[in-house]
């Protein structure tokens, strides 16, 4: 089994109930299981500003699945939420991405392991540090370094 975080993002509908009910569709994925989630959090939009907030979360994994495996699910559960692909950074029913995947560095295509901006967004940043206060990202260092590069950034915890 290998450690794996997963973001979790919405603002669209009702993006608090779609954030848990995606958290038990996480915890239903074959071969794995949720070991710790962290709180809800109402975060100002990070990119694109003219949309609503969003709610985010992070989840931790255990799983079983290879990268490919686990985000071929991610994406079938984006789209049980009624996910359309409306543009990069732009409202969604539900995000899911792939953060971490135990310590290894993937590049394929459409998957970069580390997500290549998570170390920039307290939206993830906050919540992963709820859960896993001493995490390193790999190649970036330590998610504690990353933290006050953030510290600007609008967000509540729930
Ligand atoms: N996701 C984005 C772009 N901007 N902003 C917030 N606050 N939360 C998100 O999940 C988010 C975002 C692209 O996935
Ligand atoms: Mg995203
Ligand atoms: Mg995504």
């Amino acid at each position: 089994m290998t450690t794996a975080y997963v973001a979790l993002g919405a603002n669209l509908g009702d993006p608090g109930a779609t954030v848990r009910a995606a958290l038990t569709a996480l915890a239903a994925l074959p071969d794995s299981r949720v070991v710790r989630a962290s709180s809800l959090y109402r975060t100002a939009p990070v990119g694109l500003a003219d949309q609503p907030d969003f709610i985010n979360a992070v989840a931790e994994l255990a799983t079983g699945l290879e990268p490919p495996a686990l985000l071929t699910a991610l994406l079938a559960i984006e789209q049980d939420f009624g996910r359309r692909r409306a543009g990069r950074n732009g409202p969604r029913t539900l995000d899911l991405d792939l953060l971490l995947y135990g310590d290894r560095e993937i590049h394929l295509p459409g998957l970069s392991v580390p997500h290549p901006r998570m170390h920039l967004r307290a939206f993830v940043l906050l919540p992963l540090a709820e859960i896993a206060p001493a995490l390193a990202i790999p190649g970036r260092g330590t998610l504690a370094a990353w933290l006050p590069a953030v510290a600007g950034q609008g967000i509540e915890r729930l």
